[in-house]
């Protein structure tokens, strides 16, 4: 076997079986909360990617500990509990939903003898099989290898053994090492392809800019509900799913508004909390869109109990990430969605808090239509025209 081909098998193997998820995995849920928060929200969100990954969660268990150990992340007592329960519900995979360092996972597992997901490693699967377009399947898999490199010497003892392949491997050279440098060279093919996708897309935008009328682009957490409400507002057949991350690609399409006015509409890439910064990149194409959006509608899931963190988690990734405090932003609306879904009264206070916190805004409903007509007069009302989207698009 040639040194190619040994490279690959390195990489497919470890990107492929030990630490990835292929579906109809028999989980259990570890979930890890500092003391005094509930981690109803938590877990009901973990369960929820494990799910739109493909997994079957068969249990869920939660630790209160401020920080974590170590070796292990949760207490010793712990995974003798969680291996308890592993046995005896026959489970093969222990997905956590925090970010555990190589050592940790690696102790882990060799403990456990079980698979171990941890919750970076679980929204890096759910991007790799919702990538749509070649640009995001690059993207993503150009997060999965910055996330494996430093975990390559996790599993085992294969890949540290230097006896390897007669003639494939010059003197000393690990498996170990020749994977490293596998990896690192795909990673540079990959950053190469990325940056003359990005070129291309930069034109196409450029045109579309000088030419076209001005950007409505739709922002929020993942399963807000704006693919929904993209297709409401421009009929069109985004893919709308009760999954996380359904959407990976950004898709542009003509509104009309009720003034006259036409607008192209964009849906993006949702937000989560402590995305894994590897696949910040992957959000690029969604950043720039934002950044040069005539408007911004942000759309929350004013049913959902967490819809105040989600608003905080989005806010904070625009207002501090995506803009610099010097930059002009556009205009933000405020999309409060799923109003059909406010049955108790507690939902709807809560939805009445968001609403006072969230100006200009509204409660609507993308599915059932409810209060839509309205909506897109705020939309009309709150564009900003033409002339200044261009001075924005300046700034970069
Ligand atoms: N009841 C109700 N359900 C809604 C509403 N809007 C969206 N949904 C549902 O919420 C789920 C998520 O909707 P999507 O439009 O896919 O959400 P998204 O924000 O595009 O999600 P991602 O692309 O995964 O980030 C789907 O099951 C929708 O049918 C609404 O107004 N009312
Ligand atoms: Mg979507």
């Amino acid at each position: 076997m040639g040194r190619r081909g040994l490279s690959r098998l390195v990489i497919e193997d470890y990107l492929g079986q030990r630490v990835r998820l292929q579906g109809g995995e028999k989980a259990i849920l570890v979930e890890v909360v500092p003391p005094g928060v509930d981690p109803q929200e938590r877990l009901s969100e973990l369960a929820a990617l494990a799910n739109t990954a493909g997994a079957v969660v068969l249990d869920v268990l939660v630790q209160r500990r401020e920080k974590p150990d170590p070796a292990t992340y949760i207490g010793k007592g712990k995974v003798l509990e969680t291996l308890a329960k592993a046995r005896e519900k026959n489970a093969d995979t222990l997905i956590f939903g925090v970010e555990l360092t190589p050592a940790q996972a690696r102790n882990l597992e060799e403990f456990t003898g079980l698979k171990i997901i941890d919750r970076s490693q679980l929204i890096l699967d759910i991007f790799a099989l919702h990538a749509g377009t070649k640009e995001a399947a690059l993207a993503v898999e150009l997060a999965q290898l910055q996330y494996l490199l430093p975990r390559l010497r996790g599993w085992g003892h294969a890949l540290s053994d230097p006896g390897g392949i007669v003639g494939t491997m010059g003197p000393g050279e690990t498996r170990l090492e020749q994977g490293r440098r596998a990896i690192r060279r795909r990673i540079q093919a990959l950053e190469r392809e990325l940056r003359e996708a990005k070129r291309a897309r930069e034109v196409r935008r450029a045109r579309r800019r000088r030419l076209g009328p001005p950007e409505i682009v739709l922002v929020g957490y993942t399963n807000s509900g704006k693919s929904t409400l993209f297709n409401a507002l421009t009929r069109g057949d985004a893919l709308v799913a009760n999954q996380l991350f359904a959407t990976l690609d950004t898709k542009v399409r003509r509104a009309f508004l009720p003034t006259g006015q036409i607008a192209l509409v964009t849906d993006t890439v949702g937000f989560i909390r402590d995305l894994p910064p590897q696949l910040i990149p992957a959000f690029h194409a969604t950043l720039e869109e934002v950044r040069e959006a005539a408007l911004i509608v942000i759309v929350v899931d004013a049913a959902s109990p967490a819809a105040f963190e989600h608003l905080r988690v989005v806010r904070e990734v625009l207002f501090s990430e995506i803009f610099r405090p010097e930059d002009p932003r556009p205009p933000v609306v405020y999309a409060l969605n799923k109003l059909d879904l406010l049955e108790t009264s507690v939902a709807w206070s809560r939805a009445e808090q968001l609403l006072a916190e969230a100006q200009p805004g509204m409660l609507i409903s993308a599915k059932t239509g409810e209060n839509l007509d309205e909506f897109r007069k705020l939309l009309a009302q709150n564009l900003r025209q033409k002339t200044s989207a261009a001075t924005v698009s300046g700034y970069h």
